[in-house]
């Protein structure tokens, strides 16, 4: 771009299933600050949405997951936020590698704590992209 003009980034966030709970943890940031959302982050450059999705996850919590799929994408825009953005956002479900696996707060700065959350019983308040998914019925659980 060269011009400093806005453009549409990247980002991936993981839906990190454990029986019916989900990985969520409280925004420290710009963006969705003092809500639960999902980990996640952006896309490097040459990366695969699984890769990253394997990467930010282990930077964020230090744990190893596994069986990455994508599973929809959305269009975000953030214009109202202090810092105005847009991220088209691919949406990866994942388990753990090991299932007695503890997350850790490893980036203190950007997020309060992780925690597992029945998906029937999620807080509030929700990361808006990801409050709107659950208001529309999505559900990132396989059927079984
Ligand atoms: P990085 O420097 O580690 O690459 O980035 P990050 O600091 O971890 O980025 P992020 O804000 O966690 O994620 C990038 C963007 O993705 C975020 O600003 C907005 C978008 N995004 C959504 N929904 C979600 C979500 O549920 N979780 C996360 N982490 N990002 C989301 O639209
Ligand atoms: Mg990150
Ligand atoms: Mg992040």
């Amino acid at each position: 771009n060269g011009k400093e003009e806005p453009v549409p980034r990247v980002g991936v966030a993981v839906f990190l299933l454990r029986g019916k709970t989900v990985l969520l943890g409280k925004r420290r940031s710009s963006i969705g600050d003092s809500t639960f959302a999902l980990p996640g982050g952006h896309l490097e450059f040459g990366e695969s949405f699984e890769n990253c999705a394997a990467r930010e996850v282990k930077e964020e919590t230090g744990l190893v997951i596994e069986k990455m799929e994508v599973l929809t994408v959305t269009n975000n825009v953030f214009l109202e936020e202090p810092k105005p953005s847009h991220y088209v956002v691919i949406f990866i479900r994942a388990v753990l590698r090991d299932s007695d696996q503890v997350p850790q707060n490893l980036e203190p700065n950007k997020c309060d704590g992780w925690d597992w959350y029945d998906w029937n019983n999620l807080p509030k308040p929700l990361f808006w992209p990801l409050e709107k998914m659950a208001q529309s019925g999505f559900n990132p659980f396989p059927i079984d």
